[in-house]
């Protein structure tokens, strides 16, 4: 056999795996649109294109565009060589672009702030504009969304801009590279190579964020450590935050409040102290000289033994302030975490965060927000809304989504999370009478003077791993905090349907299919994990599987026995004023609700009340029998979720298709071990019978309790 031809064959065999469908470009794939009819639609409309005027962003923004078309359209379109020809696509803002400022856009562009962005048809022209170059970029990725996702370009109008200003992930990232939650391997801030090596993943990073609008990023754990505030180290956050800039992406970092004496080696973090608001200032000036436009800090304070004002007999405003006074100068905002609950307080954890931070309302600097997790425990399953939105209407709030499955499964399990956040934002507080949505308390979020300031932060779950999230459809995740982050009226179901056609294929009967599965997941979820309003059942630690039965830890609310609550009369936590009384710190007409056996929503039941075996719920069936028939379906659920999968090989790559498979086949396994650990155990307690026609449990209760996991990223196996 010849050379050449040996070469060829050589080809053939390796070109499926140079292109491999691993995951790495997550929903930007722009491979060919293989429907004749979009592809002759958006040729005939795009007969050249310009992204017009000069400035990073821009360039970003250009080079998308061209390797978006490229990659999407047959047939190469060609850049425009004067922005006056006729089929254009053209992309900029009325300063930058003489074409766009000859349209006097003055009045569609206004209401759409900085960020905001129009698309619209002129003639035979698209046009693309906004005020910024920002909007520009985002206006760009949007275009392309339409294109990815089939849809017609020949009479467009739409007009968008983020609903919230400060749209962040959380790394919780430590210096070593390890990841706090994390279930994808490695943190992608590789600070051994930095500042003088520039991975390309972060700029791929950084235009899977710009895609969906986030536009801040916290490099580092809550859990601090003080290092990152070094020389050395604000160098790497310097060329990081040089990178990131152009994608509009701003850098944060986590302060450990502690750094004036591990770094500074002052005695005291005090923060009445003077010598050590002199640090922070002289910190904030360090930091500004390198990163200009530097975000500011997230703070985790006297929660979970880190530092703290408290451990100085101070206030979290007095330490919250001390921090915004040395940003103040150079713009930078503090995001100060409300989730503290502490060892020393006896009531019930529901209450501890409202009534620590409540009465502070007002009494924060105005470049500080409080960021607050969706509920009030911990990012379980299932939680109702947070009591402090609403609750502090002089303090901005900002919402702390979990990206990162911790307690969903983690890597290994499909929960699509946009269901679960949609939940919390559209529930409404009524603390303003009806219409004080928890979205609409995030958005009209104001300082004591009356100033704006707005944000929502996800945990990232972003790593090393080739497909950055461990799992494919945890890339779904990080889409749909991004998408909801810029407009939480986005509904589930749209933002699955645009990430299913972007990410795996437009085939309708595969986007319906997994539109499905996906939609269906969280619920599910929650089933086969803590149905009812349970929550907070799992296993130690790293909070992988069921652990119902853990009640010996030290701490009091670190036990699942705390939590469910389960007796021989019934199961669940009263929270009514018969029991802990947190119901009274959600606004009246809400706390009736919640605090009524009758009208608490039944998935919050065991949230808000210690229900009795037999008693009935709404369908007429005991609570010990629903119980049941939550966890089983949520394990049947699963099943039919893997069944569903499997009907859609080959439409498909087979990489992905078996990578979900496979995960599908531990998730459904799994979700067996939590409904029937779960219900072994509950069993002991109502002494009822699992009802007619499912089947038994697999193993014994002490079979499940003698189950260790020590397989999650973090957990050290033990002997
Ligand atoms: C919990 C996590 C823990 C975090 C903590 C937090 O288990 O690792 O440090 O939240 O948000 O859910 O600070």
């Amino acid at each position: 056999m010849s050379k050449t031809i040996l070469i060829f064959f050589a080809t053939l065999f390796f070109a499926p795996h140079i292109y491999a469908e691993d995951g790495y470009r997550l929903w930007l794939r722009y491979n060919k649109i293989k429907n004749a009819q979009w592809q002759k639609s958006y040729q005939d409309h795009i007969k050249c294109w310009l992204v017009e005027g000069n400035s990073p962003t821009l360039e970003a923004a250009s080079k998308e565009l061209g390797m978006g078309l490229e990659g999407l359209l047959d047939n190469k379109i060609p850049k425009a060589k004067s922005s006056e020809q006729q089929g254009i696509l053209i992309a900029g803002t009325p300063t930058g672009s003489p074409l766009i400022a000859k349209m006097r856009l003055e009045k569609k562009l206004e209401p759409l702030g900085n960020e905001g962005f129009t698309i619209f048809t002129d003639k035979t022209n698209t046009v693309i504009a906004a005020n910024s170059d920002a909007g520009v970029l985002y206006g760009v990725f949007h275009f392309l969304r339409l294109l990815q996702t089939n849809q017609p370009i020949d009479n467009l109008n739409i007009s968008s801009s983020p609903k919230l200003q400060r749209r962040i992930l959380n790394h919780w990232d430590n210096l070593d590279r390890t990841v706090e939650r994390g279930y994808a391997g490695f943190s992608i801030w590789n600070w051994h190579t930095l500042p003088d090596y520039l991975d390309p993943r972060y700029t791929d990073y950084a235009r899977a964020n710009a895609s969906i609008g986030i536009n801040g990023t916290v490099l580092t754990n809550v859990n601090a450590n003080a290092l990152v505030l070094r020389p050395d180290y604000l160098e790497k956050v310097k060329a990081l935050a040089d990178l990131l800039r152009p994608y509009n992406i701003k850098v944060y970092l986590t302060a450990r409040f502690s750094a004036p004496i591990e770094l500074g080696k002052l005695s005291t973090a005090d923060p009445l102290d003077p010598t050590v608001q002199k640090w922070w200032k002289e910190k904030a000036e360090e930091i500004y000289r390198l990163v200009p436009d530097f975000g500011g800090f997230v703070v985790k304070a006297n929660s979970e033994g880190q530092p703290g004002p408290q451990n100085y007999g101070r206030s979290h405003a007095d330490g919250a302030n001390l921090l915004a006074d040395a940003l103040a100068p150079h713009g930078g905002i503090v995001m100060w975490r409300a989730f503290v609950y502490s060892a020393e307080d006896t009531t019930d954890r529901h209450r501890q965060a409202y009534s620590e931070f409540v009465p502070m309302d007002g009494s924060f600097r105005s470049n500080v927000m409080i960021q607050v997790k969706n509920g009030p425990i911990d990012f379980q399953p299932r939680e109702p809304a947070h009591p402090m939105f609403g609750a502090m209407p002089e303090t901005p709030l900002m919402m702390e989504f979990q990206i990162t499955q911790e307690y969903t499964g983690q890597g290994t399990h499909l929960v699509f999370l946009a269901p679960m956040w949609k939940e919390v934002l559209d529930f409404d507080m009524q603390t303003n009478g009806v219409g004080s949505t928890v979205a609409n308390v995030l958005r009209s979020s104001k300082t004591k003077n009356k100033e704006t300031l707005t944000g929502i932060a996800g945990v990232s779950n972003v790593g090393n791993d080739r497909n950055w999230t461990g799992y494919h459809f945890g890339q779904a995740n990080w889409y749909a905090f991004g998408r909801l982050a810029w407009d939480s009226d986005f509904s589930s179901e749209k933002i699955a349907d645009e990430w299913i056609r972007m990410t795996f294929s437009n085939d309708e009967k595969f986007v319906e299919s997994v539109k499905k599965i996906m939609l269906n997941s969280h619920e599910a979820c929650v089933n086969y994990m803590t149905p009812l309003g349970l929550h907070h059942i799992m296993a130690t630690g790293h909070h992988y599987g069921p652990g119902p039965w853990v009640g010996d830890l030290s701490r009091p609310e670190w036990n699942p026995t705390y939590y469910h609550r389960a007796d021989s009369l019934g199961i669940g936590f009263d929270r009514t004023s018969s029991g802990s009384n947190a119901v009274e710190q959600y606004a009246m007409p809400v706390r009736e609700m919640f605090s009524s056996r009758k009208k608490c929503p039944e998935k919050y039941l065991l949230w808000f009340h210690h229900v009795g075996w037999n008693e009935k719920l709404a369908s007429g069936k005991t609570l010990w029998v629903e119980l049941c028939e939550h966890y089983y379906k949520g394990a049947n659920d699963v099943a039919e979720m893997r069944r569903n999968w499997q009907s859609l090989k080959g439409m498909v790559d087979e990489e992905r298709f078996s990578e979900v498979d496979m995960m599908l086949q531990i998730q459904e396994k799994e979700a067996k071990w939590w409904r029937d650990a779960c219900l072994s155990y509950f069993q002991t307690f109502s002494n009822l019978p699992i009802p007619e026609g499912y089947e038994k449990p697999a193993h014994t209760l002490d079979f499940y309790k003698s189950l260790d996991y020590p397989y999650s990223p973090g957990i050290r196996p033990r002997w």
